[in-house]
């Protein structure tokens, strides 16, 4: 496989005006018709080749104006079409054929259960007909669908229907257009049996939209929170951006086999089923959420990625970033600010900051790749996101406000880049963006380190700024970055004032932090503070302070930044956790810090505190985080430090625990609400403190809630309690818990995934034979990548304990599992490779058996591209 350059880019040297598709669908092949307008590039030689990529396809005609081109004029590999001798403008009709009840690889034309469905982007459409995959190339799509009209009785593709018919042998036909240009990556075809829930929306100029969601008949109840979210989501792109719908339909298919979690085709997103299906009997408040911001995602993807798109896939974050920061502000205004940023940002350091510092990591703008499906990263996504949040804050709402419009106006049915997006902020601004440039451009996450002084005499606070960034794949020094560092002073009786330079800055500020090491003294400081740092983690870095153990407490108590208080406990629960470990190691017992507990019981006790939050601040750092933190970390013993801790925070709060539990039951009707999910989640948080406990009054608490619950939320905290109790009052009893939840949930698949995920989580010992009974049930199917996720990527990313046992059998299986979904769905296979990625990081005798499982995947036959590309780079 080789390397793609960002350096390399050229304009390519046709251009394709219009592009009509007629398909012919049968039970074990496709026929696809196309007709390709086309001229040549201004600037390209009159002898220029036209080279289309298409893979896995059976070139059947190939004509130009009609005639039968020369086969000496032409030539096919087994990824091009070149064509020679063309005139300067004309129409390229091929006739190919393939077969998408064998395209395992979800990406292209494929069979989910009995229907079609596409999903292109990135470089899918290749794989459906000879074409030139690439964004910058955009086009007016026709679309004539034709399959057996009992069986596929719904044909669809993007833009309005303009004509239906009949056709001999009960077939019939459906033709789409789409009058907005766009390129391969959003073309999308559905023929399918599904029933539809239908609403309308009137835009705010008045046009009258019909919003349609197709699914299967048993789903009908479960399309109402989709459905939604999805008005709420126009709205807010009206209200917050001034972006208006543009077709006369919008439509949204669920999809059982699906590699992503949606994906944005104009007029035509295609979703996968657990990010579109939503009820209280069957989905856990979390996925209720999701659902929210997945479809708000998608719809905002209409101006941000579809009427103004990538020029090519290094500017993927320009879409991607820009709609995440699109819909996390969208869910911010929808429920608790606070609660989704603390998500967000704990999200981030999970996963993106590893990935960072791995051997993966890239620039949100990347300068190379060797496949462009292993970029969807959280690195494109969610740093770009914070980079975008970082300019927006910069900006101030108003500025940002006008730079969007300047960018949607400028760019409009244009592919373009993420220069031009930073362009616009600098115009609309006039601030200077160039150091600022290099969060796209510079890979790694930026440290901060940070020192206060008082000084009581002078009445002054000096903060002590020094900024660096690992090395990361060839990148070894950096230039500085440019970090806002929100911030404030916290005293006795709140926010002091800030005075920085004979200037008042209110009792909040930003720090524009551009050199590796700044001062800034504040003045009229009449008390000894606590700073309160990054606040609303205001840049995407690791800020370290040294902070004791005291401060941290009352940053908990009296910092009046959300993230800020929940950061402080996670620094406390880190440091309590990473002693205890220390002192496991050395066969040691160490009686716990009574200021972790105390900081909690104060929580719990805390009436105004809002019970989400609460939420989040009882649960410790989860034990793949804190593998990830700590440098070479003993997994074992971080595992037992973190387990036991649990274990006392149970019985020192028990009655505290047991109170807060009792009172925030709740027997009105279920609501997905911010307020009921707050307490819902305090609820559960408190039930798995007090599952710890071995009495059986723990064991029928759980029960009782298993039994009474009338929404999934409840009922799967019960059953994750009872899975995860180590009580011999559990044994039996969880059995028949499991047993029950699947006898009544097995025509669920959304919901079997949950129950295969409760298990694939399991920390208790045993995980991989527990694993491998999962992949031999009948739930299991190896082909779906829900189900993959649901079991292997649960058990191998997140259950630390089993997937880093010391015989190495965890990697072993990850191996395994890699080589055959290879050859499956490349996609799916490698992405599963992160986590023997870290083989580095983790001590030698660890990291060499995974160092290993690297190996033989690496010298496995047919490698695709895709696990090429990641085996490579983690053993580099
Ligand atoms: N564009 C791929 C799916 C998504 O990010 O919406
Ligand atoms: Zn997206």
């Amino acid at each position: 496989p080789s390397t793609i350059y960002l350096k390399d880019y050229r304009q390519p040297d046709y251009w394709i005006t219009e592009t009509g598709l007629r398909f012919e669908l049968f039970e074990e092949r496709a026929v696809v018709h196309s007709e390709l307008q086309m001229h040549r590039h201004a600037d390209s030689p009159a002898d220029a080749e036209l080279v289309l990529h298409g893979v896995e396809l059976k070139l059947l005609s190939v004509k130009v104006d009609g005639q039968p081109w020369p086969q000496d004029k032409y030539s096919v590999d087994d990824k091009t079409l070149t064509l020679r001798d063309l005139p300067e403008s004309f129409v390229l009709a091929c006739v190919t054929e393939i077969e998408p009840h064998k395209n395992t690889s979800l990406e292209g034309l494929y069979k989910s259960r009995s229907m079609f469905c596409t999903q292109c982007e990135a470089e899918g459409f290749r794989k459906i007909t000879y074409y030139i995959d690439r964004p910058d190339v955009m086009s007016v799509f026709t679309t004539r669908v034709e399959a057996d009209k009992s069986q596929f009785p719904l044909l669809l593709s993007n833009g309005n229907a303009i004509e239906r018919g009949e056709l001999a042998d009960g077939r019939h036909y459906a033709t789409w257009l789409d009058p907005f240009k766009k390129p391969a990556y959003l073309f999308a075809l559905v023929a399918a049996d599904l029933e539809v829930v239908e609403d309308r929306f009137t835009t705010c100029s008045g046009r009258d939209v019909l919003l349609q969601i197709f699914v299967e008949a048993k789903d009908l109840d479960k399309c109402a929170h989709a459905m939604l979210s999805l008005k709420n989501s126009m709205r807010w792109d009206e209200e917050t951006y001034g972006r208006e719908y543009d077709l006369d339909i919008f439509m949204i298919v669920a999809v059982d086999d699906f590699n992503m979690g949606a994906m944005e085709n104009k007029g035509l997103n295609i979703f996968n089923t657990s990010c579109v299906l939503a009820a209280q009997e069957t989905t856990t408040d979390a996925a209720f959420q999701r659902v929210e911001g997945v479809v708000a995602h998608e719809y905002f993807h209409n101006w941000s990625g579809n009427r103004v798109t990538c020029r090519d896939w290094f500017q993927l974050s320009l879409k991607e970033g820009f709609t995440v920061y699109r819909d996390s502000e969208f869910s911010s205004d929808m429920n608790s600010r606070t609660v989704k940023r603390v998500e967000d940002v704990q999200h981030l350091r999970s996963i993106q900051f590893p990935e960072d510092a791995g051997p993966m990591a890239h620039p949100i703008r990347p300068a190379s790749f060797i496949e462009i499906s292993n970029f969807y990263t959280m690195t494109i996504y969610e740093k770009g996101n914070e980079v975008v949040r970082m300019i927006a804050n910069l900006l101030g709402k108003e500025l940002f406000r006008r730079g969007c419009d300047l960018y949607f106006e400028r760019f409009d049915g244009q592919a373009v880049t993420t220069d031009d997006f930073v362009a616009c902020m600098a115009e609309v601004s006039g601030r200077d963006f160039s150091q600022f440039q290099h969060w796209y451009e510079q890979a790694g996450t930026p440290r901060l380190a940070v020192a206060g002084q008082y000084d009581a005499e002078a009445q002054t606070y000096t903060l002590t700024v020094e900024q660096s960034c690992p090395a990361t794949p060839g990148q070894a020094v950096k230039p500085n970055f440019h970090i806002p560092l929100a911030m404030a002073l916290v005293g006795r009786r709140g926010l002091l004032p800030l005075e920085l330079e004979g200037e008042s800055h209110g009792v909040e500020t930003v720090l524009d932090v551009t050199e590796k090491q700044q001062q800034f003294v504040f003045s009229g400081v009449s008390e000894k503070p606590v700073p309160s740092l990054l606040r609303d983690f205001s840049a995407p870095v690791n800020l370290s302070c040294a902070y004791s153990r005291d401060q941290l407490l009352f940053l908990i108590a009296n910092d009046t930044d959300g993230f800020c208080r929940w950061d402080a406990m996670q620094q406390l629960a880190v440091a309590v956790i990473s002693e205890q470990a220390e002192a496991w190691r050395a066969g040691e017992s160490l009686v716990v810090d009574v200021r972790l507990v105390q900081a909690m019981r104060q929580l719990l006790q805390d009436e105004s505190a809002d019970r989400a939050m609460v939420a989040l601040m009882l649960a410790l750092p989860s034990l793949p985080y804190l593998v990830d933190l700590l440098d070479s970390p003993d997994i074992e013993a971080l595992h037992h430090a973190r387990a036991t801790l649990r274990q006392h925070i149970s019985g020192e709060l028990q009655a505290l625990l047991l109170d807060t539990y009792h009172s925030n039951m709740s027997d009105v009707e279920y609501q997905p609400s911010a307020e009921q999910i707050a307490q819902r989640s305090l609820k559960n948080a408190c039930l798995a403190y007090l599952s710890l406990q071995s009495d059986f009054s723990a064991i029928e608490r759980i029960q009782q809630q298993y039994q009474d619950a009338d929404n999934m939320t409840d009922k799967l905290a019960a059953l994750a309690a009872m899975v995860n109790s180590n009580s011999l009052h559990a044994e039996t009893a969880k059995q028949a818990m499991l047993d029950d939840f699947y006898h009544a949930w097995k025509h669920e698949a959304l919901v079997v995934n949950q129950w295969l995920q409760v298990q694939s989580a399991c920390a208790l010992p045993g995980g991989l034979e527990r694993i491998k009974a999962l992949m031999a049930h009948e739930a299991f199917d190896i082909k779906n990548p829900n189900k993959v996720r649901s079991v292997i990527s649960i058990f191998c990313g997140q259950n630390a304990i089993n997937f880093h046992d010391a015989s190495g059998s965890g990697y072993e299986f990850l191996a395994d599992q890699v080589i055959e979904l290879n050859a499956l769905n490349p996609q799916i296979a490698s992405r599963m490779i992160v986590p023997l990625s870290k083989w580095r990081r983790l001590p030698a005798a660890q990291g060499d058996k995974m160092k290993l499982a690297l190996e033989r995947i690496m010298t496995s036959p047919n490698l695709s591209s895709d696990v090429f590309e990641m085996v490579s780079k983690a053993l580099k």
